[in-house]
Order: structure tokens, then sequence, then C-alpha cells
């Protein structure tokens, strides 16, 4: 099981999937550094507010990306292009009208909307979000605006979002559409087709009058209410345009919800970028809607099986819902419009983990509790939700400083009453025959809500392995700044992760506050990437009177499009000597250069 903190993202950098679309187009080429977003509360109109309402209780929704890409399936010209399969036009730099003859072979005989909607009502997702059309320009309906539509350009020649809203209707699934604004590629006036059309002579106006507004107007009138239009790589679009876009979604459906990438500031949620879970310290409160695929493609791809374990997509879940935000995981029908086997499969069992636990989920707000290290938790109300995602040793679960008192204590599952102490925090003994593999979900209920705790900082217990302290979770001195990194992890795939800039000088610090459980030893290792210019840098980790001091290595520079190297440097033992909070800091010894690109750092126990 991949825990989402840190230790997460070190997996990721080996082994996981995504790409970031805000910097797909428009970014600087030489840009490897971004400003961390931190999420807030907005003021927004009444009919806006209550349909967020219902986006933050619905929690769960799936995406699909579903195009004629599906048809290639990642291959054009017999070559294999590895990873988002919906960008293969642009991979494989092929011309409009030899990437549009696909419409001639699509034929999705198979496409089965009110299959669909059964298998998406199954697995518990509360709405849907389907690509009306993405970056290809190709419309997945019929419109009037573009004879590159599936009635008019493929022997097909049915309208399967008209089928998709008709059958989501009846059995009261939220239907979105994904709308890519910018890019589109088979038109000569739109966006990031730069191996066909001169990028001076692209006339986006006209694009954006002719084809842009007459199809978000079809889409806004011809299938019904809408929860979301989904926009996708806004790039270098002025801010008219976005403004334009808002005012013709709002006024034909109030109601209807933007995300952040329609670009400029104007949407009503933010999108993160694409397969990050915003770390807890950064989220405030505020609305937002985290999405992942499934494999490592968003489109059909015939040789990604890659599919996320159950086990994964639930902790997905659990912890975006423990963050306060909504999950959206995507998948990629194929050709013939049909669900992978690998992806339904594993989509059904969250499903009926959800039948079990789905109180755990949906309608539920955001964890009052600081990092814990056996996973996350929800709340509702008077009650809250331990989900277990990694077993503690002893098979006790902690929640160090829960003052509120505990009337009763039961697993969600079966409803079994849990045996728990309260004293210094709350102390719960686990079923001894709890199947390890399972994300157990614990309600506790209390007399009171359970009163927000955030900043009590990380629990150190040596009933858990290694803890990691990121700088994200850091409070950070004057003159230190965060910011995102993002690393390649393979050729169309990429994550983020947080770093902090201007540790320059001993009067600086980054700092975390842990909560230890036990008197202990703990062995210090730092994650960091550094520069030639850095190597030779000391610096000092310190707590109270005790200072380890280090030398930073090299790693090597962090370039844009390209895996990052991170050192993962043993420093030293800190000991505690007795239970309670302690301040862990880090400082460089001199002044001078920037100390280091660190990531995080992480304390093991050392007994
Ligand atoms: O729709 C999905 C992606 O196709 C879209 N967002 C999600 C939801 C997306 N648009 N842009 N990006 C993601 C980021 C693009 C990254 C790129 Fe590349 C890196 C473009 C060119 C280099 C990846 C690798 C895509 C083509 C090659």
């Amino acid at each position: 099981m991949i825990r989402l903190t840190v230790s997460a993202l070190v997996l990721a950098l080996m082994t996981s999937t995504s790409v970031q679309a805000q910097d797909a187009v428009g970014a600087p080429p030489e840009q490897t550094r971004f400003k961390a977003q931190v999420y807030e509360p907005v003021q927004h109109d009444a009919a806006t507010t209550q349909a967020l309402a219902r986006f933050n209780n619905d929690r769960y929704a799936m995406f699909i990306h579903w195009g004629i890409y599906a048809q290639a399936g990642g291959v054009i010209r017999g070559k294999r292009f590895y990873g988002a399969s919906e960008w293969l036009m642009q991979r494989s730099k092929t011309p409009s009208a030899e990437y549009l003859a696909l419409a001639e072979e699509f034929n999705p005989v198979d496409f089965d909307a009110k299959a669909w909607i059964r298998t998406i009502k199954a697995a518990g997702f509360r709405y849907v979000v389907i690509t009306a059309k993405h970056h290809d320009g190709f419309a997945m309906f019929k419109s009037a605006a573009s004879k590159h539509n599936i009635v008019d350009g493929t022997r097909f020649g049915r309208d399967p979002l008209k089928e998709l809203a008709e059958a989501a209707k009846a059995e009261g699934v939220g239907l979105g559409f994904y709308y890519s604004q910018y890019q589109d590629w088979t038109e000569p006036n739109g966006g990031g087709n730069d191996w066909e059309f001169d990028p001076k002579k692209t006339d986006f106006d006209s694009y954006f009058n002719t084809k842009v507004v007459p199809q978000v107007t079809e889409l806004l009138t011809n299938y019904g209410p809408l929860r979301e239009i989904w926009f996708d790589t806004p790039g270098p679009m002025a801010p008219e345009y976005s403004k334009r876009l808002r005012e013709l979604v709002k006024k034909l459906q109030p109601d209807c919800l933007l995300n952040s990438r329609i670009g400029n500031g104007l949407g009503d949620y933010s999108s993160p970028s694409d397969s990050e879970v915003p770390p807890a310290s950064l989220v405030h409160g505020g609305d937002w809607e985290s999405v992942f695929t499934h494999n490592r493609s968003w489109g059909y791809s015939a040789f990604d099986n890659d599919f996320k374990s159950t086990d994964t997509l639930i902790e997905l879940l659990a912890t975006s819902a423990s963050r306060g935000g909504n999950f959206m995981l995507n998948m990629g029908p194929d050709g013939r419009g049909r669900f992978p086997e690998g992806a339904q499969s594993r989509l059904l069992k969250v499903g009926d983990w959800l039948k079990v636990n789905g109180e755990s989920i949906y309608g539920t707000t955001r964890s009052p509790l600081p990092q814990t290290p056996w996973g996350v938790a929800t709340q509702r109300g008077k009650r809250l939700y331990l989900h277990v995602l990694d077993r503690p040793a002893d098979g006790v679960i902690r929640v160090p400083g829960l003052t509120e008192a505990v009337t009763k204590v039961t697993l969600l599952a079966g409803g079994a009453a849990l045996p728990f102490k309260q004293g210094d925090g709350l102390a719960i003994t686990l079923p001894k025959d709890a199947t390890p593999s399972d994300d157990l979900v614990i309600a506790v209920d209390t007399r009171e809500p359970v009163a927000a705790r955030r900043d009590q900082g990380a629990v150190l217990s040596p009933v858990y392995g290694r803890q990691p302290l990121d700088v994200a979770d850091a409070v950070l001195s004057e003159g230190v700044g965060l910011e995102a990194v993002k690393t390649q992890l393979s050729v169309d795939d990429t994550r983020k992760y947080y770093t902090v800039v201007g540790l320059d000088d001993p009067a600086k610090s980054i700092a975390w506050t842990v909560q230890v459980e036990r008197p202990g030893d703990y062995h210090i290792d730092l994650q960091y990437s550094a520069t030639a210019a850095q190597a030779g840098r000391e610096g000092v980790v310190e707590m109270n009177d005790q200072k380890r001091a280090f030398g930073v290595v090299e790693t090597g520079k962090i370039e844009r499009r390209k895996p990052v190297f991170l050192a993962f440097q043993p420093v030293g033992i800190l000991h505690f000597d007795k239970p309670g909070r302690y301040t862990v800091a880090i400082r460089p010894q001199t002044a001078g250069q920037e100390l280091f690109a660190i990531r995080a750092l992480y304390l093991t126990p050392a007994n």
C-alpha cells in the first residue's frame, strides 16, 4: 500500500503516473519550479454555492477519456507511443488529415450507455465527466460547428453523450463534460499544433468564435443539466476568453461548475495538477477535485495495463476526502466502447468497499487531526472516521490530544464495538483478525464534534516505521519560501513535490513540530537535490541542544522534463528523553549559497 505522504512520492518517483496540465502550453521551457498553491475558501454566487455543496457531498467521480485516439490505442504507423494515448497526434506529429482518418475506422459498436452507467453506479461514483472534445479537436457529440464529430464523421453515427446523458439521468448519476478550449490540433486556428500550422498565422479569436462558443453552447443546451465543464490547458489564452466562456456557461446553466483550468483565475473550484492530491498543510479550505488516471494513460492504450490496485484507489479517495476534496478517477474505454477489464474489476471492488464504508466518504468534511502515522481521518459532525491505511505493529491506533469525550468506537464494517482508552489522547485496540489489506474504517463518536487541531505536528512512535516530515508541512522562517518542483517519471509522466527556497543563512530555518509518544532514538535522513555549487555546504539538524551537522553532496540540477535525482542522506540520531512535543529544525551553518533543495526529513526508530 502506498502512503500518500512523502513515502508515496518517493515510490512514485520510480513507479507512478501523470502529467501536469497547466504548463503544457505557455510555460517558459526553462521553468523548473512553480509557485506552491494554497487552497482557500472563496465566496461564490448563490447558485454556485449550492452546486458546490452537492459537489462536496459527492466526493467520488469517474473521469472518462474517450475519442478517436482510443481506436489507435497508442499506436500509429506501426509505432508505439508510451503514456498518454490522447496525445498521440502531437507525439507523432501526425498531420490532421492522416490523424482524422482514425474516425473512419472508429465504430464503437459495443458502446452501451446503460451498461456504462450501471458500472459507474455500482462502482460508487456520484458523477461522471467525459471528454466531449480533447486536444485533437474531434467532438464526441453531434455538432453543427464542426464536421469532425462522431455523428457526422464516423460510420457509428450515434451521439454517445446523448445516450450517456439519458442513462445518467435515469440512474441519478451526475454528468459533466471535459472540453479542451485552447488546444485544438486539427483546426488551423486552434492552439497547440506547431508541426502543421504556423503559430504566427493562428487566428485564435476566429477559432474561439466559430468553434468553442458554438460547441460549448451545444453542450450546455442539448444534454440536460450538467454538474461541471472541465476545461483544460488554457495556455496563453487571454482573460477575455476565459471571461466569455464563464459568462456563456453561467448564462445557460447557472449551477454548472467550472474548474480552475478555464484559466485566468475564473473557475469555481480548483483542479490541482494532474495526479496530485494537495498536501494537507496547503489546504485551508476551499473546493477542489483531484484527477488521477487508473493506469498511466488517460485515453485507452493497448499496451498499458498498469492499473492501480483497489487499495491504492481507496487510499487516494480517503486521502482526498480527509483533505476536504473530491477524487475523480479516469479510465479510457477502448475503440469498441468497452471499459478495460483490468480497470473495471478494480473499480467494482472499490464500489464494494464503498457499499460498506461509503458513510466515511460521501458528505464528510476534512480531518480535524494533524498528520497521523496510521492513516487519515474524515469527519461528520460528532463522528470521526479513522481510515487505517498502515496498521501499527502493536495493533493500537492512537489519536494524540483527542480531548473530546468519546462515547463509542466501532468498526464501520460490521459495527463491532472496539475497546478504547482515553487519557492522554485516544487509544483504540484493533481486532486481531482484521485482514491486513483492508482499509479499515473506525467510527469514533464523541459528545462534541472533535475540534480542529491540525497544527499539533506529526506523531513519532516506535510502532510505526519511518516518519516523513515533508517541507510542505514545515514552519518556514522569514525569507524562506515554499515552491513546487516537477520530476519526470517516464516519457510523459511527471510528479509534483515541494521544496524551499531562501535557506541561505544561519538566521533562516525550516522546522517541524513532532509529538513523541514514547522516549527513544530516531535516525535522521535528509532527502534533497543539490547542484555542484551547493556541494560541500554545511547544515545542521537541531532539536533542543542536540545538533547534528552534515555536509551537502551534489545530485545534479533540477531540469524541466527530466527526473530529479534526490540524495537520501543519513545525518545522525536524535534522542527524545520523554513523551511530548519537540521542534526539529534545519539551518545552514554559514551564509552563502542556498543550502540545498530539500524535500523532506525522515525520522526512523533507531532503538
Ligand atoms: O486530459 C488529460 C491530459 O491529456 C491533459 N490533462 C489530463 C486531464 C493534459 N494536457 N496537457 N497535459 C496533460 C500535460 C502535457 C504534458 C506534455 Fe507531453 C509533456 C506535453 C508535451 C510534453 C506528455 C508527453 C504529453 C505529450 C508528451
